[in-house]
């Protein structure tokens, strides 16, 4: 379903115009109203003026996220207090959190943008939305907790963590739609199976997954786990939170950029110019309407590239790929670039191992070492562990070592790298226990 049908499928050289005023709108706006843009255009000899359409556009400086550090907290606010009624803020795991505020009309934008993602995932009013996004600073619950309301659904504001209780209220409310991180959907899932109800008895029929990176064999996993059709969100809250772009039902194939809202860019990670459509680079987004926290050409540090071929959904907008990873979360092991993306896509060509895995990067001597930790199928596992065994034992079980051999060959084939391969026992890679899950342990000392 499309939920707002005269924008999402407004006609190119339309969505274009309407793009190109509200960037006129919106520079002229952040020059006079955000000290750190007046000072920068100055600095630039830039004038609001100077940037009449959306081919301008590459004259504007990046803003980064040390920008909104450095301003911290409300620096890079455009409206005064009185006008803005949310703030949300980064957990920020260095420094200060990045804090971001909303007015009336920044919510209304929030609200729809969420809206357009749960329908174009398949949900229709009257459906129930079990919504486990975290509540709280984090934009996750209370985006599409508005974005449920204003599509008509039955919101059920469970937030993230308790998932024996989730489960249970998932089981006595039936709700069909679903909204939570891919990889606590998977902890929802083993939860539903522990319990012993298969798929086809869980109510799930479309679970809406964001706020981190994931990947086709885990939504494969997830769609056979819930018996589900599992979508991408993406966003972040410094634009806006989740609703930045979202796939749709139909196609499932990349996420459209709610771009009557948001301006998209890829450019080169080094050097900053705008790469052309399907080549992978840094994601930058220009906010169009947001007025509490308008922003130019944000660097967001995530990798994708954009494609505007015509989609089976019949929306307009540009379509962004799954996001490989944040430039930032990306290992370099022994000089080579590693997404922990590109492991995933490798563990789930090989039926023996599940999903659940953790990288871990270390540096013995003078050389990096890349170890893949991941689960076995309880399946193998009991064919293997017939007698009880140490967890070095396992590792080490001769009946693992064509599996090792395999693993290790394909990592060496997709990434580049010769990893060590560590077989775990069911149950003891981390979960997630409602939030994004940190699958990556650097311990290497860099000074
Ligand atoms: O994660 C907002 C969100 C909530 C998105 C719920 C989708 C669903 P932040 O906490 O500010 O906001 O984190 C933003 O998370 O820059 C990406 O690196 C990553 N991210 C978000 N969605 C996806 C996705 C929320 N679908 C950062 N795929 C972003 C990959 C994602 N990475």
């Amino acid at each position: 379903m499309i939920l707002q049908p005269d924008l999402e499928t407004l006609p190119h050289h339309r969505l274009r115009a309407l793009q190109a005023d509200r960037l006129g709108e919106i520079v002229r706006f952040a020059y006079e109203r955000v000290p750190l843009y007046t000072r920068r255009f100055e600095e630039m000899g830039v004038k609001p003026d100077d940037i009449s359409g959306l081919e301008d556009l590459a004259g504007l400086p990046f803003t980064r996220k040390s920008d909104l550090r450095d301003t911290y907290p409300f620096g890079m606010f455009a409206v005064p207090m009185s006008e803005v009624v949310r703030i949300h803020a980064s957990t920020g795991t260095t420094g200060h959190p990045t804090v971001v505020g909303y007015t009336r009309d920044d919510l209304e934008v929030f609200a729809t943008v969420c809206a357009r993602a749960l329908a174009a995932a398949g949900a229709t009013p009257g459906m129930i939305l079990h919504n486990a996004y975290g509540y709280g600073l984090f934009t996750g619950g209370l985006g599409f907790h508005a974005g449920g309301e204003r599509l008509g659904l039955a919101v059920l504001p469970v937030s993230g963590g308790s998932t024996s209780r989730q489960v249970d209220l998932m089981l006595d409310f039936r709700p069909e739609v679903l909204a939570c991180t891919p990889s606590y959907a998977l902890t929802l899932a083993e939860e539903l199976a522990r319990r012993g109800v298969p798929p086809q008895e869980v109510p799930v029929r479309f679970a809406v997954l964001g706020a981190e990176p994931w990947t086709e064999s885990m939504r494969k996993e997830i769609d056979g786990l819930l018996g589900a059709r599992a979508t991408n969100c993406y966003g972040l809250s410094e634009i806006v939170g989740p609703g930045v772009a979202f796939e749709c039902a139909e196609a499932r194939c990349g996420s459209h950029v709610a771009e009557d809202h948001f301006l998209a860019e890829v450019v080169d990670p080094d050097t900053g110019a705008v790469l052309p459509d399907g080549e992978m680079g840094v994601l930058v987004v220009t906010t169009l309407s947001k007025r509490a926290l308008p922003l130019l050409r944000y660097w967001t540090g995530d990798v994708t590239s954009l494609s505007r071929e015509p989609c089976a959904c019949g929306r307009t907008f540009a379509k962004m790929s799954a996001v490989r990873g944040r430039t930032d979360d990306m290992l370099i092991v022994r000089g080579v670039n590693v997404y922990p993306t590109q492991i995933e896509g490798v563990l789930g060509t090989l039926a023996e191992l599940t999903p659940n895995y953790r990288l871990v990067v270390t540096r013995p001597g003078t050389l990096d070492e890349l170890r893949v930790e991941v689960e076995l199928t309880e399946m193998l596992f009991r064919s293997v562990a017939a007698e009880m065994l140490s967890e070095d034992e396992l590792d080490a079980h001769h009946a693992l070592a064509g599996l090792r051999e395999a693993l290790t060959q394909a990592i060496k084939s997709a990434v580049g790298v010769t990893a060590k391969v560590r077989f775990l026992a069911p149950g003891t890679a981390p979960r997630s226990q409602g939030g994004k899950l940190a699958r990556v342990v650097d311990e290497r000392r860099l000074d």
